[in-house]
């Protein structure tokens, strides 16, 4: 039987290659990918991420366990994308400068895709001008992710950039991540935030209809 603990055991332990068996052996089970994401593989980082805080681990093995944690949602992501749907907009993801936590940011990026947007992911480390020649290159949503409390402020200042370039009411704005809130969304003039990426895919959803 899928044994979801050892997927999320193995993410934590850094096992890329069991994490890849394990998550093809629950899906030849048929267990749902959506399970998997949240019950194995999101748990085991989320996990791992206690274990950083508490400097029980550091980051050789947090990046091992997210190479691990990456090679899981390379295997699902084909199942969690809708199949022929046509595109409801056009969406630019990217983590904001200075921060290089992208996991979280790919997990969205992959809901929105499966929800029927065009991805343009900007990747990693986005500048506010590269967010800004995404608005002007068409995209109907700018999508920001931040996990560190000091890079939160540059979502602050990317917005900025969008007004400064004129572009600002042509996009909707979405922010998420581990320490943003509503109230931080409400503060810089977000249009939206959500929690987790499958509220981010409903989010936007939301803001275009
Ligand atoms: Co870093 N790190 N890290 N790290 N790291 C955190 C974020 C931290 C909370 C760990 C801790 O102390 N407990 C802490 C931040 C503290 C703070 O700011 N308050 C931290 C730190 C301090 C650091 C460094 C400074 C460590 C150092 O060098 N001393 C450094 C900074 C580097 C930098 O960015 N400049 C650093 C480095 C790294 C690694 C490179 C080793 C690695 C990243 C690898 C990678 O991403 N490719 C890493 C990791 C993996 C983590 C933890 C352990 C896990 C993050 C993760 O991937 N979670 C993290 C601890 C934690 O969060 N528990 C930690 C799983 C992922 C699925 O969740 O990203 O939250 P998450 O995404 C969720 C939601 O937040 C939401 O949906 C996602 C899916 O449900 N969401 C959105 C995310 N973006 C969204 C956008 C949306 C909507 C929803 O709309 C646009």
């Amino acid at each position: 039987m899928a044994d979801l603990n050892a997927i999320s055991n193995a993410v934590k332990d850094g096992r890329k290659k069991i994490v890849e068996q394990l998550v093809k052996d629950a899906l030849a089970e048929g267990v749902d990918a959506s399970t998997i994401l949240n019950d194995g593989l999101v748990k085991g980082m989320t996990e791992l991420g206690e274990l950083f805080k508490n400097g029980e681990v550091y980051v050789p093995e947090v990046l091992v366990a997210a190479r691990a944690m990456k090679a899981g949602t390379s295997l699902i992501k084909p199942l969690l994308m809708a199949e022929n749907v046509q595109s409801l907009g056009t969406v630019a993801i990217g983590t904001v400068e200075g921060d290089l936590h992208d996991i979280g940011k790919n997990l969205v990026a992959m809901m929105l895709e499966g929800t029927g947007f065009t991805v343009v992911d900007l990747g990693e480390n986005v500048s506010p001008a590269a967010f800004v020649q995404a608005a002007k290159d068409g995209a109907n949503i700018v999508a920001m992710s931040a996990l560190l409390t000091t890079t939160m402020p540059m979502m602050a200042t990317t917005i900025q950039a969008l007004k400064d370039a004129g572009v600002r009411e042509q996009v909707k704005v979405m922010i998420g991540g581990a320490p943003i809130t509503q109230e931080y969304a409400d503060q810089i003039g977000a249009d939206g935030y959500s929690t987790d990426a499958a509220s981010a895919a409903e989010l936007a959803k939301k803001l275009i209809a």
